[in-house]
């Protein structure tokens, strides 16, 4: 259990976060901000969203079981199949003035088999096309920034048809075989490659496939299991962030660094959702302790909560473990939204709190995948990243929204959030909007529209969207004002996916 002094150190802090937003909110501030020269515009995908042909992954056997995708949606139907889009993609990115591109490198494409990988024995056509992608890139002076792992795994390491066996990352052989994988992408790519992503959101993989089932391996309420994941993720990433820091060994970009690796989070603004809700406000402390800060402390700090519980009293507890701690040389941020934790309704074991993600109880406009818009709310989860003193990447940060009515004041609002967030002392380095092009989201396939781009269904060809053409204005002019955000219209009525 965890006790009192935890929870009230807790609350503490978010009290701290809070105050800060309110501050923010208050703060009515400059007239614009500023970002500076070196600052990476860019935007982001992820192998399994944008390629097809990766069939041999625990999605790819996922998605062709029924039922499990929105629309009986297919990755290989109708997609940006972006290996084969290369130019255009790269094009697209230029003409949006980004000089960073966040894409995954996908391990199966590279490694097929078991066996292929055993015999490090690379797949000679994936190893072409992401040669060619990073020469594109290079040609036109967009820096990569890479992560190793975005939520699929080869399906010799996980099979979503057999739930009940340990998949993924519950395997005893998956951290040391994703620390070679790690090993050997740098080793190839370092000289194209300084910034690195270890793994994409970890702590979303087991909360959706061991925990509400949408991901595989398609599991509910398997909460040992999902925390075993968590578990394995963060050796996994320590595992990885030194295999990189061994193998790559360039310095691609000539600031003096060969490699910066990061862990990438998925952070909410966790909220009651009852305010005056004495337990809703303590559910929302341990939510948040859990969702946004316990994996950055185990691989910033090195301390190791293995019983989640927000102290570090239990018998397999560490306090800064050097095998764990300083393992991030920046924070990612994915931003999107908040979300309520409440005392009552489906509560969850560990957090002891029901957690909502998506229809929020509140009055903020909605995206088309029904999350709030809550551009404040940037500032309240930068603010609890604040005491671990790193540079901050925000690697995704986007809104669905098919009819491109609320993209541009949504991306400007965010942006200018974070140029406060900037003026107050934070070092901030980019701000990667998700995504560069619509693409498959997941178990709600193509129905949520994230991208700057749409690409046709039928030809694959790419078109800007008119809030390209906002994103790309901040870009090139390294600022955002007040009265353009003011010209645009207010948020209007999504179009809601279902
Ligand atoms: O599409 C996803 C991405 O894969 C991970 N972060 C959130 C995005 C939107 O849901």
């Amino acid at each position: 259990m965890t006790s009192r002094k935890t929870w009230t150190v807790i609350l503490a802090a978010a009290a701290l976060a809070s105050c800060s937003s309110d501050d923010a909110a208050k703060d009515a501030g400059p007239s614009e901000v500023t970002f500076p020269p070196d600052f990476m515009w860019g935007s982001a995908t992820a192998a399994f969203q944008v390629e097809k042909g990766l069939g041999n992954t625990d999605w790819g056997i996922w998605v062709k079981t029924p039922g499990k995708i929105a629309n009986g949606d297919d990755p290989d139907v109708g997609g940006p199949d972006a290996l084969a889009h290369i130019d255009a993609d790269v094009a697209v990115l230029k003409a949006a003035n980004q000089n960073t591109y966040r894409f995954s490198i996908d391990w199966a494409r590279v490694y097929p088999t078991r066996d292929a990988f055993d015999a490090d024995q690379a797949d000679a056509a994936a190893i072409a096309a992401y040669d060619e992608l990073f020469a594109a890139l290079r040609a036109a002076g967009i820096r990569p920034l890479v992560t190793m792992q975005h939520f699929t795994l080869p399906d010799w390491l996980s099979d979503p048809r057999e739930p009940e066996e340990p998949q993924g990352w519950e395997r005893p052989e998956t951290v040391p075989a994703f620390e070679t994988w790690c090993r050997r992408v740098a080793a190839r790519w370092g000289g194209e490659v300084d910034w690195w992503v270890t793994i994409n959101e970890p702590l979303v993989a087991p909360l959706a496939g061991y925990v509400q089932g949408s991901f595989p391996p398609g599991l509910i309420l398997k909460i040992e299991r999902a925390l075993e994941v968590g578990r394995q993720e963060v050796l996994g990433h320590a595992k990885c962030y030194d295999a990189i820091k061994a193998a790559d060994t360039i310095d691609a970009d000539g600031d003096g660094e060969t490699s910066w690796v990061g862990i990438v989070q998925h952070q909410r603004a966790v909220e009651p959702e009852l305010p005056d809700e004495p337990a809703d406000v303590e559910a929302a402390a341990r939510v948040r302790y859990l969702n946004n800060l316990w994996f950055i402390n185990a691989v910033v700090r090195g301390d190791w909560d293995d019983d989640f519980d927000g102290n570090l009293d239990g018998p397999k507890d560490r306090k800064a473990d050097p095998a764990l701690a300083n393992r991030s040389d920046y924070l990612g941020i994915n931003y999107y939204s908040a979300l309520t934790a409440s005392a009552r309704g489906l509560v969850l074991p560990v957090v002891d709190a029901s957690i909502r993600q998506d229809r929020l109880l509140t009055d903020r406009p909605k995206t088309d995948f029904h999350w709030d818009i809550y551009p404040e709310g940037l500032r309240v989860i930068l603010e609890e990243v604040r005491p671990y003193g790193l540079p901050i990447v925000i690697t995704e940060n986007g809104i669905a929204d098919s009819a491109d009515k609320n993209r541009a004041r949504y991306v400007l609002e965010h942006l200018f959030q974070l140029g406060l967030a900037r003026e107050s002392g934070l070092d901030i380095r980019g701000y990667m909007y998700w995504s560069l092009l619509d693409n498959f989201e997941w178990a709600h396939g193509y129905c949520p529209r994230f991208g700057l781009h749409t690409v046709d269904r039928a030809t694959a060809a790419r078109a800007a969207r008119p809030s390209a053409a906002v994103y790309a204005n901040a870009a090139k002019t390294g600022k955002v004002t007040r009265a353009e955000i003011d010209a645009l219209p207010p948020y209007g009525e999504p179009t809601y996916c279902e």
